[in-house]
């Protein structure tokens, strides 16, 4: 076993499997101010990219709640280079409109000079401190989700209402670890045995998740939730990129009936494909991590058709 095939050595334990470090932003925005970052509009930026699972949580997030206006955004190029994340003209990318970074580290070095670890996205800068809020999507979501309300085009209905709250979170619990970071679990593997047990974990909880949907139009019922937005990032990058470029290849989605059909069902929500930007998607994962692809070859294939019916208005009285 060589420590030097994994792509974030620091990030393994002691069996070779991947660990995901913690994010180190962890304020709020609060819609009354009461931790000091108060929504307002034109207030707060975001970093994202359009490759990465969870930055796309944010971006499905501002574009649910219809928080264009109201919340700036630059997307990175999708290609990390040995700086990491950049942020320049490109096909789908821009320049920083607002601090004028080239690199996103600037704003992780700007907010916390003695920053040590990994440069993610996605980051909600504050314009007024000049400093991040906040790097993690499951936190910075919810913020979307509830504190921006008087400043949304669509302030409801809620996708983490108080009320549903604990039963995703319990989903969430299980989806994460097996699925969301299951696929990067399997990907960044450097054992056989630590690569097996997170293939396992991770088609056994497809099954689970597939027969959950057998009677459920979604995750927790007949309307959309969080849990549901944020399974969907997985699965929209699990045929063309999880399959191939992380040995994710027991089944594809498309080999299962509710999941595809549930995949289907969220991408042809008012306001989602626009999100999913397939170029992105394919050429961050094939040319960035070059340990695992070293040709930075991206395949062709395959052919996806998620404008297809789906077929799932009437499971579970959804409709
Ligand atoms: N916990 C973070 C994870 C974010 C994350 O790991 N993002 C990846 C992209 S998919 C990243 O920026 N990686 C940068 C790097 O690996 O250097 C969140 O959910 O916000």
């Amino acid at each position: 076993m060589s420590e030097t095939a994994a792509p974030f050595p620091k990030e393994l334990d002691a069996d070779g499997g991947f660990r995901r470090q913690e994010s180190a932003f962890r304020d709020r925005v609060t819609a009354d101010g009461s931790s000091g970052f108060p929504a307002a509009p034109g207030r707060y930026h975001l970093y994202v990219s359009l490759a990465c699972p969870w930055a796309h949580r944010t971006v499905i997030y501002r574009a649910l709640r219809g928080l264009e206006d109201v919340i700036s955004m630059t997307v990175v190029d999708p290609e990390r280079d040995e700086r990491g994340w950049a942020i320049r003209e490109g096909e789908g990318n821009t320049p920083d409109p607002v601090n004028g970074f080239g690199h996103l580290s600037e704003a992780y070095r700007r907010s916390d000079p003695s920053f040590e670890g990994r440069v993610t996205v996605p980051v909600l800068w504050d314009t007024v401190t000049g400093r991040i809020v906040n790097n993690e999507s499951a936190e910075i979501i919810r913020m979307l989700d509830r504190e921006f309300a008087a400043f949304a085009r669509h302030p409801g209905p809620l996708l983490c209402p108080p009320d549903l709250e604990a039963e995703i979170d319990e989903v969430n619990a299980f989806v994460y670890p097996n699925v969301n970071n299951g696929v990067y679990r399997c990907g960044f593997a450097v054992t056989q045995r630590a690569y097996e047990q997170a293939f396992a974990a991770l088609f056994g909880a497809l099954e689970v998740l597939e027969r959950r949907l057998a009677d459920r139009r979604y995750l927790l019922g007949p309307r959309i939730t969080e849990s549901d937005w944020r399974l969907f990032t997985t699965l929209v990058r699990f045929d063309p990129v999880y399959v191939g470029h992380f040995k994710c290849n027991l089944r594809r989605i498309s080999d299962h009936p509710n999941l595809s059909g549930y995949l289907r069902d969220l991408y042809q929500q008012p306001g989602i494909a626009a999100t999913v930007d397939l170029d992105h998607i394919k050429r961050h994962y094939y040319r960035t991590h070059l340990t695992i692809n070293p040709t930075r070859i991206v395949p062709v294939g395959p052919e996806l058709d998620w404008d297809a019916p789906h077929g799932r208005d009437a499971v579970g009285g959804g409709g």
